[in-house]
C-alpha cells in the first residue's frame, strides 16, 4: 500500500494512494458507512501501531461522484470513520502538490460531509473553505461523572463538537488531565441525548482556554474519537467554533482570527455567511510533507492488524 504522510500544525494525516477495500461509487456518505462497517481491520492496520502512530488520520482516496473535484476523500482516525477533517484535507492538497495532482490556484475536494475547496498557497500553505457549519445547542448542560455539571454548545463543523469552557489552563503539562475531562464530558453528552438534528452523538469535545500569544484569540484542546487529542487546532472544530462565535455575535463576516492548538500550532479563520443560516468557514494553516512509503501486510505477520 503506498502512502504519503504529512502533518499539520503537529497532527499527521496518511494520504492512502492504493490498495484500499472497494467501497462501489455511490454518495460519498454510503461508500464511508461501508468502510465504518466492513472493513475496520484494513482501517486499524493502516493507523494502529505498529504501522501507524497515536492521533494519526488517515485520507482514503477515491473515486469522486462530482466530476469538477479533483479527488473524493474519507477520512478515518483509529476509532472511526469522519465526516471531514480540516487539517487533513490541508495535508492532502500538500500532498497532492507534491504529486503534481494539482497547481497553486483553487480545486474542489469531494468528502462525505459535502464538497470543500482548497487554496493552495504555496507548498506548504493552504485554505480550506469548509462545508456549511453551525451551533447546534446553546448552553446545554451535562452531568459529567465525577465533575458534575458543565455547560457548553453543541456545534457542527463537519463532526459534532461539544465545547465548552476549560476549567484549567490548556497547556501540554494538562494533557492527560483535558483528555480524561473531555472522555468524560462525550460520555455525559451521550448518556444525556445530546445530539445533532438527525440523532448525531457528539463525537469531538472541545475545551477552550485563554493563549499565552496575544496574536490568538484562544487555545482550544480538542479530543477525537479515538480519544487522541488533535496536534493541530482541529479545522471542522475550528469551524463549529466559529459557528458559535458568529451565533453569539462576536465574530463578524469576513472578521480574522487565530485560534491554537493545545501544542501552539495554529490556524487564521474566518468566515461568510452560509445559505441555509450557518457560516461557510474559512481555515488557513501549513502541512509539511514527513514520508513517502509503501506499507508491506505480511501475511504471517501476527500484528498485520494492528495492536488493538
Ligand atoms: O482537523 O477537522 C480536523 C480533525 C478532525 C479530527 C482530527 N482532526
Amino acid at each position: 500500500m503506498h502512502v504519503i504522510d504529512s502533518h499539520t500544525g503537529g497532527m499527521p494525516t496518511r494520504v492512502i494512494l492504493e490498495g484500499s477495500p472497494d467501497l462501489g461509487s455511490g454518495p460519498l456518505s454510503a461508500r464511508a458507512k461501508t468502510l465504518s462497517a466492513e472493513h475496520a481491520d484494513f482501517c486499524n492496520s493502516v493507523l494502529l501501531e505498529p504501522r501507524g502512530q497515536a492521533g494519526m488520520v488517515a485520507a482514503l482516496l477515491v473515486e469522486p461522484v462530482d466530476p469538477e473535484c479533483v479527488t473524493g476523500v474519507i477520512y478515518f482516525d483509529a476509532d472511526a470513520v469522519l465526516g471531514m477533517c480540516g487539517h487533513g484535507t490541508i495535508g492532502l492538497a500538500v500532498t497532492l502538490a507534491r504529486m503534481g495532482r494539482i497547481s497553486q490556484g483553487i480545486h474542489k475536494i469531494e468528502t462525505p460531509a459535502g464538497v470543500v475547496t482548497v487554496e493552495l498557497h504555496d507548498a506548504n500553505t493552504v485554505s480550506v473553505t469548509n462545508i456549511e457549519s453551525r451551533r447546534i445547542h446553546h448552553q446545554a448542560t451535562v452531568d459529567v461523572e465525577g465533575v458534575g455539571a458543565v455547560t457548553g454548545d453543541m456545534a457542527y463543523g463537519g463532526n459534532w463538537f461539544f465545547i465548552a469552557d476549560a476549567p484549567f489552563e490548556v497547556t501540554t503539562a494538562n494533557i492527560p488531565a483535558l483528555t480524561d475531562l473531555s472522555v468524560a464530558i462525550r460520555d455525559a453528552c451521550i448518556r444525556a441525548g445530546l445530539t445533532g438534528p438527525e440523532g448525531q452523538p457528539v463525537d469531538h469535545v472541545i475545551l477552550s482556554g485563554a493563549s499565552p500569544n496575544a496574536a490568538a484569540l484562544r487555545r482550544n484542546f480538542v479530543l477525537c474519537p479515538d480519544n487522541e487529542y488533535d496536534r493541530s487546532p482541529c479545522g471542522t472544530g475550528s469551524s463549529a467554533f466559529v459557528s458559535c462565535l458568529a451565533a453569539a455575535g462576536q465574530l463578524a463576516e469576513g472578521e480574522e482570527i487565530v485560534l491554537e492548538s493545545v501544542i501552539g500550532s495554529s490556524y487564521r479563520l474566518s468566515y461568510r455567511p452560509g445559505p441555509t443560516g450557518g457560516v461557510i468557514p474559512r481555515i488557513t494553516g501549513q502541512a509539511h510533507i514527513m514520508a513517502e512509503t509503501t506499507l508491506v501486510f505480511d501475511q504471517n505477520d501476527p500484528f498485520k492488524a494492528g495492536i488493538v
